[in-house]
């Protein structure tokens, strides 16, 4: 069977300082993000062969296939490792910041209005997301830009999007730093997006 791993950070712990700290992004990947892994891994054991070996981006988008007794923990630990793996490349160290250019900032002006538009929906989004979940910009199945937010480890593959753009706004992704400051957290955000890995994302299949 597939057995899935965590995957190593693209930059060291302590890159997103001040925005996040090195305490936070530590525990996030090495505690959260591999007791999905795990989770997962476990989940999978007892699954026939073809599930085991199906790629999770099309497990996830069509959950139906998973044997009911193992779906609640691929949807919860499969979404749990997948977003986190794509959260931690769509973040830039704070020592090389990125201003957003390139097919994305065109398709967000034409989609949204402006960039403040889109940042003050996204925002939005985020704060508005009661409890647990992520904030998302994807693209839907007809190549249209949209913001969309999650509950708990909900993938928007799951309806059939596809995310570009995630933000986790679990209380773990930035309580130590920020206690009950979510909104501050979601401003800060924006200070540290991958707008290369963003644009990557949108130019792919
Ligand atoms: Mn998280």
């Amino acid at each position: 069977m597939t057995t899935y791993t965590l995957p190593n950070l693209p930059y060291a712990y302590n890159a997103i300082e001040p925005i996040i700290d090195e305490t936070t992004m530590k525990i996030h990947h090495t505690k959260h993000h591999q007791t999905y892994v795990d989770k997962l891994n476990a989940a999978l054991a007892s699954a026939p062969t073809d599930i085991q070996n199906k790629d999770l981006k099309l497990l996830l988008a069509d959950l139906k296939v998973v044997p009911e007794a193992i779906r609640g923990a691929v949807q919860n630990h499969g979404g749990g490792h997948l977003n986190h793996s794509l959260f931690w490349e769509l973040l830039a160290p704070t020592s090389a910041p990125q201003q957003i250019s390139g097919e994305i900032k065109t398709q967000i002006d034409t989609t949204f209005g402006s960039f403040d538009k889109f940042k003050e929906q996204f925002s939005a989004a985020a704060n508005n997301r009661f409890g647990s979940g992520w904030a998302w910009l994807v693209k839907t199945k007809v190549g249209k830009l949209e913001i969309i937010n999650t509950a708990n480890q909900d993938s928007p593959l799951m309806q059939g999007k596809k995310p570009l753009l995630g933000l986790d706004v679990w209380e773990h992704a930035y309580y130590l730093k920020y206690q009950n400051k979510r909104a501050e957290y979601v401003e800060n955000f924006f200070k540290i997006i991958n707008w290369k890995k963003v644009n990557e994302l949108l130019a792919a299949k």
